[in-house]
């Protein structure tokens, strides 16, 4: 009687431990389906922001008439080259990124920049911006930053 009642147990742990992992299983599937919507959905609306930002940037730098500055930089993992620009107030930046290894990109969000392989803005409130990569691309993602600096 005592040992069938401890099969009977076993048998129920058993049991309980397998439905508790397959519970496991659907929440980290679900938890996993969360993450990628989630996090599709911020990476599109962040482009979309970018986008948005970025065609009054390149309207304004179809608009004026500065001095128009061609600036090549090289974005691969995790760097930019160079990773400081210099440009003078009023200047029309055009911006050549130069992806060697992926499709980094650039962004300043301070001044509603954004560009995959080339970024059309003008130089405006002197001071020194972050510019960094856009676009998720591994461990080193968020080191890849640079400055840009407007000196009056
Ligand atoms: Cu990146």
């Amino acid at each position: 009687m005592e040992k069938h009642r401890t099969e009977f147990n076993k048998a129920y742990i058993s049991n309980f431990a397998k439905g508790l992992m397959k519970k496991y299983y659907y929440i980290a599937i679900v938890a996993v389906l969360v993450i990628a919507i989630v996090g599709g959905y911020f990476a599109l609306y962040s482009h979309k922001n970018f986008n948005a930002g970025n065609s009054q940037a390149s309207a304004a730098f179809n608009n004026s008439s500065g001095p128009i500055q061609t600036i090549v930089i090289q974005a691969s993992r995790w760097q930019y080259t160079p990773d400081t620009i210099t440009v003078k107030e009023g200047t029309r930046v055009h911006l050549i990124i130069n992806n060697t290894d992926f499709g980094h990109g650039i962004a300043i969000p301070q001044l509603g920049v954004f560009g995959m392989d080339s970024a059309d803005f003008v130089a405006g409130q002197p001071g020194t911006y972050q510019f960094r990569c856009p676009t998720y691309c591994g461990a080193g993602h968020r080191d890849m930053v640079g400055s840009l600096v407007i000196t009056a």
